[in-house]
């Protein structure tokens, strides 16, 4: 009880300040400020870069020019501000689109629901036990294509202009969706749900599979990122009965592979397993944040990189506005 007015009270303060920088005190701090406002985690960060990143040594006047994602950047800056997301359908090249679905296919992946069996292997038809796999990003990340497309500096040009902020390199991650019993549906993030994991962050989400109806389109709950009932702040799942009850409108969204959603997750959104038996959805994500205050992600191990790429992911860019692009 304590605790939580503790953290009611300082989750602003600490949040600006930003230490302790990882664990789990900020986590629940950022948790905390998101659960007073959807917005407000975004503009505790853009004070934090205006006040304590002054002089940042990275910003940057570079035209922004970028090399796989092809979009109209004023557009997408314009979407996610207005309703938290914009799709760009063709945002990369059929042979990015080819390889990336290759690369990741090779990938072995985990069961997010235990069934028993613990499966860690291939995707394979008829082995599809549980509703929601991941390819875990140490192994994403052996791939020296996907290395070099995820720390690309499209992703830091792209993201620090449509949020306005620094950002660096935050993670990837890729997941299988299957049909699922809904029991699992909340925890293989099935259910409405607002991301807490940064201050403030920017989502790529690529479909590596064709998505309609029937295959599981991403569903998000327009304009919850800077409107939302109070009833829909707490830090937990909600049904879509919940949302409909607050007039809340949600939009599916559908896709030929290749499509990528930029996002701002700190709104409502959800996957919907594919409702076609033994017929997976595959997404890959590349995700930036303003900096690395919150949770602390699983290390991975770059041995085998090279020391360029070592350098690459930890990259941090402020890219300048609106004459550039
Ligand atoms: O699979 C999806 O469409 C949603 C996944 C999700 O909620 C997330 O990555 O934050
Ligand atoms: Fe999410």
């Amino acid at each position: 009880m304590l605790k939580k007015f503790l953290l009611y009270v300082m989750c602003v303060p600490i949040s600006f300040i930003g230490v302790p920088r990882h664990g789990k005190f900020q986590s629940d701090c950022i948790r905390t400020v998101a659960s007073i406002h959807p917005y407000l985690p975004n503009l505790i960060a853009g004070l934090r870069s205006k006040f304590l990143l002054r002089g940042n040594p990275y910003k940057s006047k570079e035209k922004i020019s970028l090399t796989y994602f092809e979009c109209d950047l004023i557009k997408v800056k314009r979407e996610v501000r207005e309703k938290g997301y914009s799709i760009i359908p063709n945002a990369i090249s059929p042979s990015v689109l080819r390889n990336l679905q290759s690369e990741i296919l090779k990938i072995e992946v985990q069961e997010r629901v235990s069934s028993g069996k613990g499966f860690t292997g291939q995707i394979a038809e008829g082995k599809n036990l549980v509703g929601r796999y991941d390819v875990l990003p140490e192994n994403i990340l052996r791939s020296k294509f996907i290395r070099k497309l995820a720390f690309s500096k499209d992703w830091l040009m792209a993201g620090s202009f449509v949020m306005g902020q620094p950002v660096v390199f935050d993670g990837v991650a890729s997941w299988w969706m299957f049909q699922t019993d809904p029991k699992f549906a909340s925890l293989n993030a099935q259910a409405f749900h607002a991301d807490r994991e940064r201050l403030s962050f920017l989502k790529f989400f690529f479909y590596l599979t064709d998505i309609g109806v029937d295959t599981g389109p991403h569903v998000y709950a327009d304009k919850t990122h800077v409107k939302r009932p109070l009833s829909l702040r707490g830090d937990r799942r909600y049904s879509d009965l919940e949302l409909e009850a607050n007039g809340i409108r949600s939009t599916p969204i559908f896709g030929a592979a290749g499509t990528v959603i930029v996002a701002n997750t700190q709104g409502l959104h959800k996957g919907v397993p594919p409702l076609i038996p033994n017929h997976g959805r595959l997404l890959f994500e590349i995700q930036v944040a303003n900096n690395l205050q919150g949770i602390r992600r699983m290390k991975i191990d770059t041995k085998h990189w090279d020391p360029e790429e070592v350098a690459l992911k930890k990259q941090g860019r402020y890219f300048d506005g609106i004459d550039s692009v």
